[in-house]
C-alpha cells in the first residue's frame, strides 16, 4: 500500500513525500522576474516533513510572445534565470524539490501584453470566449482575449527551439526539472483539440496530427534535459480557456501513448473541469481516468502518475489506493504552507482568501500560518 508520507523516487529526482504543490498562478512577478517575496513564499512550502515533496512553480513564460497575463514571470532571458536562482536556492536549503511549469499562453493572450502589440498567435484564428487579466493603473482587471492569428508552418520549429530553451534556462536557474503545461487551453492544447485546431496541414485533422506539436516539443525538451527531469500537465475534458473536443478519450490515449517511450518523470493529470466539478464531462461518455493511464503504462510508459483536482486526504489516499503515485493539491497549498503537517493531523486547514489570489503583495500570499506557529 502507497503511503501519502512516504518518500518516492520521481524520475531523477528522490521526493519526501507524494504530496505535491500544483502550480498556481500568483501574479506577483512584476518585469517578469522572479524576486525575494516569491523565494520565501516557495521556501515555506518546501519542507521534507511539514511541506510538499515536489512543488511544481506557477505557468512560466517560455518567450515574450507566449505571456498573456499582467505580472507572471518568464524564463527566456540571462536576467530572469538569474532572478529563478534565489526561489530554488531558498527551496533546496529547506531540502524540498522544485520543477518550473513551461508555459505558452497562445490565443490566451491580449495584444497589450504581447511584442510590438501584435495580436497574439494559435494554430487558427479563432477568438477564445474568455478573460485574461490585465493591470490597469496597477490593479488587475479582467478583459477580453485578443483576436489571434494562426501560426504559419514556417513559425513552429521556432516555438519548438524556445520550450527547449526555456528547459535549458530552467536547469540552469537550479531547478530539478520541468513540467510542460499542455492542459487548461494553452498553446499545446488548442493544438490537441479540434475546437481550436482547424488547420488544413500537418498539425491540423487527425488526433495524430494535432498532437504532432505535444511531440515535438517533448522530444525537444528530453533531448535538451533528459526526459528524468521532465514531467507534463494534461486536463483532457477541461472547458478552461474555450477548450473543447468531442473525443477526448482517443485523442489523450494517443498522447500518453506518444509520451510512453520518453522515459519522463511523471505525467500530471487534471481530473475534470480545472479548479471545478470533478466529473465535468466533453463529448458524450465520461472520461475514463484509469483507461488512461492503463494505455500509457501498455504502451511501456512508467512515469509517476499524478492527480490533481479538488482532493483531501480521504480522496487521496483513495486514488494512492487505484494506482496514483503522486497527488497535486491546489488553493490548500496557497493557504496551508505546512499542507503535508496538516494532512498528517487530520487539519485543521486555513480558508484561501480568494481577494488575494493573483496580484499584490505579502497578504495572502507568505502571511498565511502554520500549525506550529
Ligand atoms: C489562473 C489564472 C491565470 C492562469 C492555468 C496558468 O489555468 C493558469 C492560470 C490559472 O493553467
Amino acid at each position: 500500500m502507497k503511503n501519502l508520507f512516504e518518500p518516492c523516487q520521481v524520475g531523477a529526482m528522490a521526493l519526501a513525500n507524494r504530496v505535491v504543490m500544483a502550480p498556481l498562478t500568483r501574479n506577483r512577478a512584476p518585469g517578469g522576474l522572479a524576486n525575494a517575496r516569491m523565494a520565501v513564499y516557495y521556501g515555506q512550502r518546501a519542507h521534507p516533513t511539514s511541506g510538499a515533496g515536489l512543488i511544481i512553480t506557477e505557468a512560466t513564460a517560455i518567450s515574450h510572445q507566449a505571456q498573456g497575463y499582467a505580472d507572471v514571470p518568464g524564463i527566456w532571458s540571462e536576467a530572469q534565470v538569474a532572478a529563478w536562482k534565489q526561489v530554488t536556492d531558498a527551496v533546496h536549503l529547506q531540502g524540498g524539490k522544485i520543477v518550473m511549469q513551461l508555459w505558452h499562453v497562445g490565443r490566451i493572450s491580449h495584444t497589450s501584453l504581447q511584442p510590438g502589440g501584435q495580436a497574439p498567435v494559435a494554430p487558427s484564428a479563432l477568438t477564445a470566449k474568455t478573460k485574461t487579466v490585465l493591470l490597469i493603473d496597477g490593479k488587475p482587471t479582467f478583459a477580453d482575449t485578443s483576436a489571434p492569428r494562426a501560426l504559419e508552418l514556417s513559425e513552429l520549429p521556432g516555438i519548438v527551439q524556445d520550450y527547449r530553451v526555456a528547459a535549458k534556462h530552467a536547469i540552469a536557474a537550479g531547478f530539478d526539472g520541468v513540467e510542460v503545461h499542455a492542459a487548461n487551453g494553452y498553446l499545446i492544447d488548442q493544438f490537441l483539440r479540434a475546437g481550436s485546431n482547424q488547420r488544413s496541414d500537418a498539425y491540423g485533422g487527425s488526433i495524430e496530427n494535432r498532437a504532432r506539436f505535444l511531440n515535438e516539443v517533448m522530444q525537444a525538451i528530453c533531448a535538451e534535459i533528459g526526459g528524468e527531469r521532465t514531467g507534463i500537465r494534461i486536463s483532457p475534458v477541461t472547458p478552461a480557456n474555450d477548450a473543447h473536443d468531442a473525443q477526448p478519450q482517443a485523442l489523450f490515449a494517443h498522447v500518453v501513448r506518444l509520451l510512453a517511450p520518453l522515459n519522463l518523470a511523471y505525467v500530471h493529470v487534471i481530473e475534470g473541469s480545472t479548479g471545478g466539478p470533478r466529473d465535468h464531462q466533453q463529448g458524450d461518455t465520461a472520461f475514463d481516468y484509469a483507461a488512461l493511464q492503463h494505455a500509457y503504462t501498455h504502451a511501456g510508459g512508467h512515469a509517476a502518475w499524478m492527480l490533481n483536482n479538488g482532493y483531501d486526504l480521504a480522496l487521496a489516499e483513495q486514488s494512492l489506493a487505484s494506482g496514483a503515485d503522486l497527488v497535486a493539491f491546489g488553493k490548500s497549498f496557497i493557504a496551508n504552507p505546512d499542507l503535508t503537517a496538516r494532512l498528517r493531523a487530520g487539519g485543521p486547514f486555513n480558508t484561501p482568501d480568494r481577494t488575494t489570489f493573483y496580484g499584490g503583495g505579502d497578504a495572502g500570499y507568505t502571511d498565511y500560518p502554520t500549525l506550529a506557529a
